[in-house]
């Protein structure tokens, strides 16, 4: 059992404090309150499945208070957690259709991150037990401190994050982040609320052979990217290779990092854009995946370098092990 010989991430954050640019503490208090957080969202999760017993969404529970749909509840947590601590100046979350200023406009609050979450993603997965994540990204705000943000504050390139995570509920629960110096995982003991740091240095395989894909869009994927999945299913080499997808972006990547893969979602002939989020979803994932010796694409670009126009922006996303996403790319440069 993770226990006292392993170090807390509580620790970590302490240790690795003087290793931040223009280091103040701010960002340390910030990763913080995202474990706190965590340990909330994580509770709630857990007990996801008696919701039958202790009421569903929209019921009233024991305590004369509203049940609310996990999705919500994990929005309102994270933005409260973080309000409370005024740590940061504002919040843009996947759930709210506009970013959120905290005390921005007060000069007395100096605070200058934003954060931008994806509070509980892949929760259509929560009904059927599987796992769900969170996805943090935070950046310094581009405005002066002590003035109200505005909407440029958050539609920075993904090349600007400070830092990013996210958390996996799964089998156990883990928080994963980085602070553009590597990447770090770690697990919760549930016993004694503690994070432990179990997966030091976390780095994706150069080679993998897992692809994560819906495959029943494949009638609407671009040519390139189906010839690529009929590469990864031909017998040749290494291949055929194994597929896997869970459909809770969190953990796919997680495994895929862990194991040697990439994760797809491509633009189709239905959806121009595909599904995920620029702020939200890829820009987190790609800069914890080029901090893991991995690679995130959207297309013929960096992820990390497309400059964001809307807070709501949806992108074709793919990451994961470096050859593999050179791979793919050399598919989708053959119908440029
Ligand atoms: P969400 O933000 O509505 O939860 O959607 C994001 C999720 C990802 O976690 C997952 O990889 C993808 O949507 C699955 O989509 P699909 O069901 O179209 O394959
Ligand atoms: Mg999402």
């Amino acid at each position: 059992m993770l226990g006292n010989k392993h170090k807390t991430l509580g620790e970590f954050i302490i240790e690795n404090q003087s290793s931040f640019q223009y280091s103040s503490g701010e960002l340390s208090r910030l990763i913080n309150a995202i474990r706190l957080a965590a340990k909330v969202v994580n509770h709630e999760v857990n007990k996801a499945g008696l919701i039958d017993i202790l009421g569903a969404a929209g019921d009233t529970n024991i305590q004369g208070e509203d049940q609310q749909k996990l999705d919500v509840l994990a929005n309102d947590i994270f933005i409260q957690t973080l309000k409370n601590r005024e740590i940061v100046c504002g919040i843009a979350s996947e759930e709210e259709d506009d970013f959120i200023s905290i005390n921005s406009n007060d000069e007395k609050h100096q605070n200058k991150y934003v954060v931008l979450i994806d509070p509980l993603d892949g929760s259509s997965n929560i009904d059927v037990n599987v796992s769900v994540g969170t996805i943090f990204s935070i950046y310094r705000r581009v405005t002066p401190a002590g003035t109200p943000v505005q909407l440029e504050d958050f539609l920075q390139p993904g090349n600007k994050q400070v830092a990013a995570g996210y958390i996996v509920y799964g089998t156990s629960t883990m928080l994963v982040y980085t602070t553009g110096d590597g990447v770090n995982g770690f697990t919760l003991n549930p016993a004694l609320g503690t994070f432990y740091l179990s997966h030091p240095d976390m780095r994706f395989p150069e080679n993998g052979k897992i692809y994560s894909v819906n495959e029943g869009n494949y009638v609407h994927f671009l040519q390139g990217v189906k010839d690529y999945i009929k590469y990864c299913q031909e017998e040749k080499e290494d291949r055929p290779y194994t597929s896997r997808y869970i459909g809770s972006l969190v953990s796919d990547f997680h495994r895929n990092m862990i194991k040697g893969g990439i994760y797809m979602y491509p633009k189709s002939s239905v959806s121009e854009s595909g599904k995920l989020r620029l702020l939200y979803e890829c820009n987190p994932m790609a800069f914890i995946a080029e901090q893991a010796n991995g690679k995130a694409i959207g297309g013929r670009t960096r992820i990390l370098d497309i400059v964001p126009t809307e807070l709501h922006q949806r992108v074709p996303f793919f990451v994961g092990s470096k050859n593999m996403v050179d791979k793919l790319q050399e598919f989708l440069d053959k119908y440029k």
